[in-house]
């Protein structure tokens, strides 16, 4: 997926470049409704964005995402104070990250059904590879994948991913779908968050340094994605256990 809409510049003889269809061509083209920007942008020490890293590769991600959750539901868990989540969420891998009365924490079974969660697909645990590898951290090997669905005004507060064994492993965040702001703070909730403007197919992954920064998501924006409809699926990989 581009993120800006192209267009051909065409330049007036002796005059300046115009984005118009009555002149002459040359062999440029432009971006005429936004700046380019850079494929990698560091976010924070050890945070990177990556735009569009899932690139063509989002139908097959997104076939894989759909068989995981033909055999396990999405669902909005309580959160240990009792609160209905706004995101539905299921897992595949070896381990699933729930909440409930009883707390967060991983399981290797989905405590709904009792049976393990589904396999990783290969296409999704490869992707997370590559973009932590991208990103700075070679050799990441991710056991759990969490499903996040958000529809229109679904939202995840500030937190810190800090379930997992292994600090040393990043966090892989794939977005999909209706476009979201990521909120991406400090190491103390307090900080003042960077607003970041995610779209279909963009990558965040945070380690190191970063690796227990708050983070969270907006409220999401009604909008229309061609596959996705009005949602926006969150893929987080990690190395739980
Ligand atoms: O949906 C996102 O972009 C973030 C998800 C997240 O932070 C989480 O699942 O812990
Ligand atoms: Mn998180």
């Amino acid at each position: 997926m581009s993120q800006c809409r192209r267009a051909s510049v065409w330049r007036r003889p002796g005059g300046s470049a115009k984005v118009s269809d009555e002149h002459q061509p040359v062999n440029l083209e432009l971006f005429d409704d936004c700046v380019p920007e850079p494929v990698q942008q560091e976010l924070a020490p050890g945070a990177v964005l990556l735009r569009g890293f899932v690139a063509e590769q989002d139908g097959a991600v997104l076939g894989a995402v759909d068989a995981v959750l033909a055999s396990i539901a999405l669902r909005q868990m309580q959160t240990p104070g009792g609160r209905p989540m706004s995101v539905a969420m299921a897992s595949c891998g070896e381990l699933g990250w729930v909440t409930d009365r009883h707390g967060y924490r991983y399981e290797r079974s989905d405590p709904d059904s009792g049976l393990a969660w589904p396999p990783m697909p290969e296409i999704l645990s490869r992707l997370a590879m590559r973009a932590a590898a991208a990103a700075g951290y070679p050799g990441f090997l991710p056991d759990a994948c969490l499903i996040n669905r958000y529809a229109p005004g679904a939202r995840m507060g500030l937190h810190q991913d800090r379930d997992e064994r292994d600090m040393s492993q990043p966090i892989v965040s794939v977005s999909l779908g209706v476009p979201a702001v990521f909120l991406f703070g400090g190491l103390r909730r307090a900080e003042r968050p960077q607003r970041i403007h995610l779209r279909h197919g963009d990558v965040v992954v945070w380690g190191g340094p970063s690796r227990l920064r708050y983070h969270g998501v907006a409220p999401v924006k009604a909008a229309q994605h061609p596959r996705l409809g009005q949602q926006r699926i969150n893929l987080t990989f990690r190395k739980a256990g």
